[in-house]
């Protein structure tokens, strides 16, 4: 058995004061270091988004922040500006030791489509190549933490475990949006498709 760390999308603008600010999210860095500094293989994510990404709202003539629209892959929430390729927000939180991290993969590049996922886009097809780095280096068991738990970790967690993976998120090492029940749609997510969850308190 292989086992990697994923920590996912420990941003700046996913942490309070930041465009898409997930409440506490900035809490759990330090926890996070301490994982990281134990772990045999550290993977972080960043959400990394071209100006203008078909995510935006202010890409949608009159839309707003956290309104539903249709895109070709189905349906997709529309999100503040955020995580803006080489932009103060879209870099990692100042705290996290992203110098341990072997590999650093970004996602959401694509201008047409979004990627909550750390192994495919929203269209569910599109690989991001995670997968292929992690076979190739014999990783079978995933451990997941980061930022949002509803959003970006459930998504990675759901699709890791889809390939065959033996995933576990560390929910207390995770904050959530929680976005019209989208936290407890998320772990009845992740439970059906068999990824541990590791209570808050646990
Ligand atoms: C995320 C919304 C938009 C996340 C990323 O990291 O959970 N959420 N982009
Ligand atoms: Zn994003």
């Amino acid at each position: 058995m292989t086992q990697a760390l994923i920590v996912i999308d420990v941003q700046k603008d996913f942490c309070p004061g930041g465009a898409l600010a997930v409440p506490e999210g900035d809490r759990i860095v330090s926890e996070i270091n301490a994982l990281m500094g134990a772990a045999e293989v550290v993977i972080l994510t960043q959400d990394w988004h071209p100006a203008g990404h078909s995510s935006f709202a202010s890409s949608h003539e009159g839309k707003a922040p956290y309104d539903m629209i249709e895109m070709p892959y189905g349906p997709q929430v529309l999100w503040p500006d955020h995580c803006i390729q080489g932009s103060i927000g879209a870099q990692f939180h100042p705290k996290l030791q992203a110098d341990r991290a072997d590999l650093i993969i970004r996602k959401g590049f694509n201008p047409a489509i979004d990627s909550y996922s750390a192994f495919f886009e929203n269209d569910r097809d599109t690989p991001t190549g995670l997968e292929g780095y992690l076979r190739t280096r014999g990783i079978d068991t995933l451990v997941m933490v980061g930022l949002a738990l509803d959003f970006c970790v459930n998504f990675s967690a759901v699709d890791a475990a889809k390939l065959g993976f033996k995933v576990t998120v560390r929910e207390r090492l995770c904050r959530a949006i929680d976005l019209n029940g989208s936290l407890d749609a998320a772990r009845d997510s992740m439970v059906a498709e068999g990824v541990t969850l590791e209570a808050a308190n646990g």
